[in-house]
């Protein structure tokens, strides 16, 4: 088996995560394996296609570098994503046994916004935030290990992506590689539209669940443990909607309304692995825009 991604410095994750996942094979569930979800303290998704790239994950989490990127992340309240790319891997004809080369890739992506310049840590109602200036960072670190050897060997840190704008009332950009806001507050009744104004298709995929024991002074934990891929046991679910927007083209939008109180996490399929992923929180109709 050749190497699922091909990978070189310089190119974008956007464009990386084209080859990573075919933009037609798109659905919730997927072949990389999850090793870590966010717990209500630390916002970390950790991701790998299999186990040898899970090898790299390890050594990468051992490193005292990385130990201080994921610190300096958690102060922005930044949400982490660490991927590993697959080393490529192939079998032996005469013996059967599987190879891989040594030389592995691990990125880490820290998501991070600021409206007014303040962090934007706690969703907020549309009409709250309306035009006001939302700062959305994304910071790529490309980490390459030795897997053989247990080390990391290089640490280079991309530039920070700002993408700036000024917040419109129900509406969320599907930017590169970011939901901007990433997390709104909404009630009951009203209509989010994510809107593309990037160059690049995005969708908008997760289940909403419905829920009738709202705690809405306990927000964060509930986007925490109520992530998409595990069952949300902690919270009384009356109803799971699967919702898929389908692709987003450039320039196009796409519109749901939420008629019922509950939380959905959703991610762009294609850019999951750059921490493409959002909140709305849907409160009772009472504290609707
Ligand atoms: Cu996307």
């Amino acid at each position: 088996m050749i190497g699922v991604v091909l990978i070189g410095t310089g190119i974008l994750p956007e464009e990386r995560a084209r080859e990573f996942r075919s933009l037609t094979d798109v659905s919730i569930a997927s072949d990389m394996k999850v090793i870590k979800e966010p717990t209500f303290d630390d916002n970390t998704f950790i991701y790998a296609v299999n186990d040898v790239a899970q090898r790299g994950i390890d050594i990468v989490q051992g490193d005292a570098r990385v130990k201080q990127i994921l610190d300096e992340s958690k102060v922005k309240e930044a949400t982490v994503t660490i991927a590993a790319v697959q080393p490529t891997v192939m079998t032996d004809r005469q013996s059967g046994k599987l190879l891989h080369s040594s030389a592995g890739q691990v990125i880490i992506t820290a998501n991070w916004q600021l409206v007014e310049g303040a962090l934007y840590s706690e969703p907020k109602n549309p009409t709250q935030i309306a035009n006001k200036k939302v700062e959305s960072h994304q910071q790529i670190w490309n980490i390459l290990v030795d897997v053989d050897k247990g080390q990391v060997t290089q640490v280079a840190q991309q530039a920070d992506r700002v993408i700036t704008d000024t917040v419109q009332s129900n509406v969320v950009r599907a930017d590169v590689n970011m939901f901007v806001p990433k997390a709104v507050l909404i009630g009951a009744g009203s209509e989010i539209s994510w809107s593309n104004p990037s160059n690049l298709p995005h969708n908008v995929v997760g289940s909403f669940n419905q829920t009738t024991a709202l705690d809405a002074n306990n927000i964060t934990a509930m986007i925490s443990k109520n992530s998409i891929d595990s069952n949300n046991t902690n919270l009384e679910t009356a109803e799971v909607i699967a919702i898929d927007s389908g692709f987003i083209e450039p320039n196009a939008s796409w519109q749901y309304r939420f008629d019922k109180e509950g939380v959905f996490n959703y991610l762009c399929t294609i850019h999951a692995e750059e921490g493409m992923r959002g909140t709305v929180i849907v409160t009772r109709s009472s504290a609707s825009s």
